[in-house]
């Protein structure tokens, strides 16, 4: 092995990421990565495995890599100072339990929750639960892409402004020195019904979420824009350097949010920490998330520990290189520098459910939302795949009243639908058609801003399958 000199794994484990010279391992070899975490996109993750192995975390750091040319195995390499000396070996082995397991601290997780991956772990509620205006914790979709960090106890709120003024709050500051506020809204994934947009095209890649990639509470917590302002920060002049908030979660996810939104008096940006009544549960951000109502759910960060008022967006890939959005032909040669970051929604909507009430006819359910606080003013729902249409009710649970805090004219939840399909003898027959055919389902949303849906996926292909909004259609069979 080219002279390496042979290392034991106590020398080893005492180069961890406080050291300020960290090492990792990844089989026996030993590698010095001090020059190579400043700075390097993915350098934050590898330093959770300094000390140790850094082979549980390939995966997600692969992650950090997928724009790069080279492989950071491969960066690694040059990084090499010697060899794990073979006494602490089992049969020229890593000794498994000197391997930490990232996602050891990740929490158990309810089983209705239908699970795409679980390390790291991504589940979505089952349709048939997201049919209340409240979606219950335990059942609220999770979205992670790394393992879900434990916060030290006694870690505080960094916040950063961008004169390089550096202060942080404790949680109890965050909870007994400010206002708190109870806001309801919904979040929503980008990439919510992209299976729907994988069905009605070719290929998308990411996770198959359904319909379930959403959900609504209540969040309740301080204004970010007074914690800004008590952080020594002209929230009524800002300075011109103040063009974006960057937010940092504890595993090292990243996002951003324009200052605007942030500062915004009917912004409503709150940091979290109590999720429906209750203190926020380990996967959905615990201690501390952000909560940016109206925005896609990526830039509400979790597990936050660290607020940067900078010039510029996140450096981030979830921020630069991911959520974003491009026309159908541009697949494969994104210009990713170009593009704007997604961050208000547009309007969709999707059903829910579909049940046969005995005597009443089929009676279809389901949710619809946009972004940026506009009201979902109508719902249209077609029962021949478009060729005619009805109104939903949207307006017969009073759930406004239910939604905490939403300024006057902001709607940061979704509204929840229903529609009756009267039984055969009235005049929306709701049976099958007379050659036994299916009938489809059609659903469509407009919001105040009388934004609709487009009614096919081809023309927002993307193969990222971000922003999946078209009409949602089902085939159903109508009647007995
Ligand atoms: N924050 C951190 N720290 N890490 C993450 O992986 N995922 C983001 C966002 N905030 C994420 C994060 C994405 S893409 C989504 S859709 C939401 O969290 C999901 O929030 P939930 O798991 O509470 O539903
Ligand atoms: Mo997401």
């Amino acid at each position: 092995n080219r002279g390496l000199r042979t290392i034991r794994l106590e020398e080893v484990k005492g180069h961890g990421a406080g050291s300020g010279k960290p090492w990792v391992t990844r089989g026996t070899k030993v590698y010095d990565i001090t020059d190579w975490v400043e700075g390097h996109p993915g350098g934050e993750v590898i330093l959770r495995a300094a000390g140790g192995s850094v082979d549980p975390y390939y995966v997600i750091w692969k992650i950090f890599s997928i724009h790069q040319k080279k492989d950071v195995y491969d960066i690694l390499e040059s990084y090499l100072i010697g060899i794990v000396d073979p006494r602490d070996l089992t049969n020229g082995a890593m000794p498994e339990e000197s391997i930490e397991d990232p996602f050891s601290q990740d929490p158990s997780r309810d089983n209705a929750l239908h699970t795409h991956s679980s390390r790291p772990c991504n589940a979505e509620t089952p349709s048939c639960q997201l049919t209340t205006f409240i979606t219950p914790n335990n059942i609220f979709y999770v979205r992670n892409h790394m393992w879900v960090p434990t916060p030290p106890a006694q870690a505080k709120l960094e916040i950063e402004l961008s004169d390089g003024e550096e202060v942080s709050f404790s949680l109890r500051d965050l909870k007994e020195k400010f206002p708190q506020h109870t806001i309801t809204s919904t979040l929503q994934c980008s990439g919510n019904r992209r299976s729907h947009m994988t069905d009605a095209t070719t290929h998308t890649s990411g996770l198959q979420w359904t319909v379930g990639a959403i959900g609504t509470a209540t969040w309740t917590g301080p204004l970010l824009r007074d914690v800004l302002e008590k952080s020594g920060m002209n929230i009524s002049r800002p300075p011109s350097s103040a063009k974006h908030v960057q937010f940092t979660g504890h595993e090292a996810y990243g996002a951003s949010v324009p200052i605007e939104k942030a500062l915004n008096p009917y912004g409503d940006v709150i940091l979290a920490h109590s999720m429906n009544n209750e203190p926020i549960p380990k996967d959905h951000g615990s201690p501390l998330r952000v909560i940016v109502p109206g925005h896609v759910a990526a830039r509400s960060v979790k597990w936050l520990k660290k607020i940067t008022v900078s010039d510029e967006e996140s450096t981030s890939q979830w921020q630069r290189r991911d959520y974003k959005c491009f026309g159908p032909n541009e697949s494969g040669k994104e210009d990713w520098g170009a593009a704007k970051s997604i961050q208000e929604m547009p309007v969709n909507s999707a059903v829910t459910s579909i049940s046969e009430m005995e005597g009443k006819g089929t009676v279809v359910k389901g949710w619809a939302y946009s972004g940026g606080g506009r009201e979902i003013v109508r719902v249209d729902v077609s029962v021949d795949d478009g060729k005619s249409w009805d109104q939903a009710c949207i307006g017969c649970v009073n759930e406004d009243k239910d939604a905490n805090g939403q300024p006057a004219n902001k709607h940061w939840a979704w509204k929840q639908w229903h529609y009756t399909i009267p039984t055969p003898n009235g005049n929306k027959d709701g049976r099958e058609k007379k050659d036994g055919t299916k009938r489809i389902i059609a659903v469509k949303a407009t919001d105040e801003a009388y934004n609709t849906q487009p009614e096919h996926f081809d023309p927002i292909y993307n193969v990222r399958g971000n922003l999946a909004a078209a009409w949602h259609r089902v085939p159903f069979e109508g009647g007995k």
